[in-house]
């Protein structure tokens, strides 16, 4: 994995849209408009479940690969394997870190951590990435935790100037910069992209973002 490819991820499920049917034209718009990594994450009231939500994810990974962007799925270790996924997202509440590297060999592997220890396991076991967040308040998780802010986010960058850093939650075109400013190498968003009216100026004026701040 390369570090750039973490600036604009994209994460998506059926429940992120409002009429399911939308969502694999979403993420083709998302896909032509240039986002960098793709995170199928399919969790939510009304989940797809059996041979739709494998079928589902098999069309997301084919237009991935099409756009040569990084296929990740989110916590489902078995699927990603099965499909032969680019790579494997997992929190705290999934499986531990040291067992699903070892699952998954030398895929992609993303964890998020909210606690230097956290970021410490993860960078011991191989995390090829690190996702850090809620930066801000969001509505697309319902689990997740209090806003963080910026602070661990500019510690974790500051202690481990190498390593891949993709912050998450509540990230939009306004205040993206600020995240870029803290260090990170990129922003994960969901409802930026789904909820856009304009799939194509989102992804670019977030790309800008990115570039100023290198
Ligand atoms: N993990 C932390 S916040 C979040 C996840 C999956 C949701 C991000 O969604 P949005 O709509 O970009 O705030
Ligand atoms: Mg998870």
């Amino acid at each position: 994995m390369k570090r750039e490819d973490l600036q604009l991820y994209f994460i998506m499920g059926t429940s992120n849209v409002p009429h399911h049917e939308q969502s694999i034209y979403i993420l083709e718009k998302a896909l032509q408009a240039g986002i960098t990594m793709f995170q199928f994450r399919e969790k939510g009231p009304h989940v797809l479940t059996g041979l739709a939500y494998e079928q589902f994810a098999r069309q997301c990974q084919k237009r991935c690969h099409q756009y040569s962007v990084p296929f990740i799925v989110n916590d489902d270790v078995e699927l990603a394997m099965r499909l032969g996924a680019d790579g494997v997202h997992i929190g705290q509440d999934d499986l531990p870190v040291g067992v699903a590297r070892k699952r998954i060999g030398n895929m992609i592997l993303g964890v998020s951590v909210h606690s230097q220890d956290e970021l410490q396991t993860a960078i011991n076991h191989q995390a090829d990435y690190v996702g850090i967040g809620p930066i801000f308040a969001t509505s697309s998780k319902s689990d997740a935790q209090p806003p963080c802010g910026t602070s661990f986010l500019q510690q974790a960058r500051y202690l481990h100037p190498e390593l891949p850093i993709v912050a998450i939650g509540g990230i939009n075109c306004t205040n993206a910069h600020a995240v870029f400013q803290a260090g990170a190498d990129g922003i994960a968003v969901i409802s930026a992209i789904c909820q856009s009216e304009d799939i194509e100026h989102t992804v670019s004026t977030f790309k800008s973002l990115c570039r100023i701040n290198k």
